[in-house]
């Protein structure tokens, strides 16, 4: 997400920071780039004008031309600004104080409702609270059922009636009393999407609506639509009305016009984003960080709480103390990565690590990629017990046969050998203090 728009800022922003002096004229060179960038992003014109006006009176303010580095003092104010017209601070989701905390989940077809009514509910629950879904679809034949999956898939219940008399707010209202009765914390309500706002869907919505008075509606917009998903938002909000925004497809977005464009327009935040179709490619929604990821800062925060819920407080201790002794093996190689793949894309976790969001054009993102990673598991789990333990027994005809086994050329095996080298070297390094602090920090041990 945001590829484009960070590519460009990261390279107009960074010339900025290598000059020393500037003038008026440098900066206001960058910020023409800056804005063109952001349109081309298909920001909204209007949102992008205040934007570039709000930095430059910041900048004239700050009577930076007399300092020495004045480029790290424009782009924090253009970090400052991205993050407030990405809504300042995160927005969570708001907590009733009788269960079940109802959370209507509305929008046109296709957006990603269903998908996410049960990203919601495992994201909810993975905070220890209680989750109920509830099927209020029964326009889409299958819509049901495909809820249904989703629950059993991830254990989390689901009401649904399927007599034929059945309609949506009537199922709303019996999942609410049986939440009551169960003392369930969360209620997620997915209903039903049409082509377009009509008449029918906005009927529809509104008796679930009056019916069941839900803590939160909250809109699910696809964010490859871009300028569309901002202009049915404002639609939505002003014939329903709803409390939050959650934008889907953020992971197919490489411009990023919807979300940049959101806050501003539909005056509501973002609360949540889909960055893929599997369950758990759903994060809260932080400005602050967002802000950081576009100027190719990275985003570390969400790095290390995605390693957390990767990593037992034992597994991290356990690498840490293998680190420092210099035990790290093969085996432990390829835990890391069933690790790093359970925390997601490898491009969506490049772009978290600071720097590393093809900073200028300097790191050939296609070296790093799921399909390497797989051909490196494929070596390893070629190898024997013995040669992930100690790969310096791997001679010519172990070469060889580990190519042959893993579908690769010795070439590779070596390659892989070579670079695992390295890595013990740079391990070493993280023998001590300072880096032994950071690992814990990532990794949650003491
Ligand atoms: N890449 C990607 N795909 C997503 C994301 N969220 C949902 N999808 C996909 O979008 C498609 C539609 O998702 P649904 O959840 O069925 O959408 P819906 O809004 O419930 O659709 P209707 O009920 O027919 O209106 C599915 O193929 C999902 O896997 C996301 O964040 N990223
Ligand atoms: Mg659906």
């Amino acid at each position: 997400m945001f590829e484009s728009l960070s590519e460009k800022l990261t390279s107009v922003l960074g010339n900025l920071s290598k000059k020393g002096k500037l003038t008026e004229q440098d900066v206001d060179n960058a910020l023409r780039q800056v804005r063109l960038s952001m349109l081309e992003a298909d920001v909204d014109y209007k949102v992008t004008r205040e934007f570039i006006s709000r930095v430059k009176e910041q900048v004239m303010g700050a009577k930076l031309f007399a300092s020495l580095s004045p480029g790290q003092t424009v782009i924090k104010f253009v970090r400052e600004e991205f993050s407030q017209i990405l809504g300042g601070t995160k927005s969570d989701i708001c907590r009733s104080d009788k269960s079940p905390t109802i959370i209507m989940v509305i929008g046109l077809q296709g957006t990603g409702k269903t998908t996410t009514t049960s990203k919601l509910a495992l994201h909810l629950r993975s905070q220890n609270n209680s989750v109920m879904m509830a099927a209020c679809d029964l326009q889409r034949p299958g819509a049901v059922e495909q809820l249904d999956q989703l629950g059993k898939q991830s254990n989390i219940p689901v009401y649904k009636e399927t007599a034929k008399t059945a309609t949506p707010y009537k199922v709303a209202i019996e999942a609410k009393k049986f939440a009551q009765k169960e003392n369930i914390q969360y209620l997620i309500v997915d209903t039903a999407g049409r082509l377009s706002i009509n008449e029918q869907l906005m009927q529809e919505l509104k008796q679930i609506k009056d019916a069941i008075k839900p803590d939160e509606i909250l809109l699910v917009l696809d964010a490859m639509t871009g300028q569309d998903a901002v202009r049915s938002g404002t639609m939505f909000n002003d014939t329903i009305g709803m409390t939050g925004i959650i934008l889907t497809k953020m992971d197919g977005d490489a411009r990023g016009g919807a979300a940049l464009s959101m806050k501003n327009a539909v005056g509501l935040p973002i609360k949540f984003i889909g960055i893929g179709e599997k369950p758990d490619q759903f994060e809260p929604f932080y400005p602050e960080r967002i802000a950081s990821r576009i100027l190719g800062m990275g985003d570390v925060e969400t790095l290390i709480e995605k390693a957390k819920l990767q990593y037992t407080q034992k597994e991290a201790l356990n690498l840490e103390t293998k680190i420092k002794r210099n035990q790290f093996t093969m085996n432990d190689l390829l835990a890391q990565f069933t690790n790093f793949k359970r925390m997601g894309s490898t491009s969506e976790l490049i772009g978290m690590i600071p720097g590393l969001n093809s900073a200028a054009g300097k790191i050939n993102l296609g070296d790093i990629n799921d399909d390497k990673i797989k051909y490196v598991e494929a070596i390893i789990l070629s190898m024997t017990a013995k040669e992930r333990e100690n790969p310096l027994i791997i001679n010519g005809s172990r070469r060889n046969r580990i190519a042959k086994g893993s579908g690769t050329s010795s070439a590779e095996v070596n390659q892989l050998l070579n670079q695992f080298k390295q890595m013990q070297k740079l391990m070493k390094r993280f023998s001590n203090q300072r880096s032994r602090n950071s690992l814990s920090k990532i990794f949650g041990g003491n």
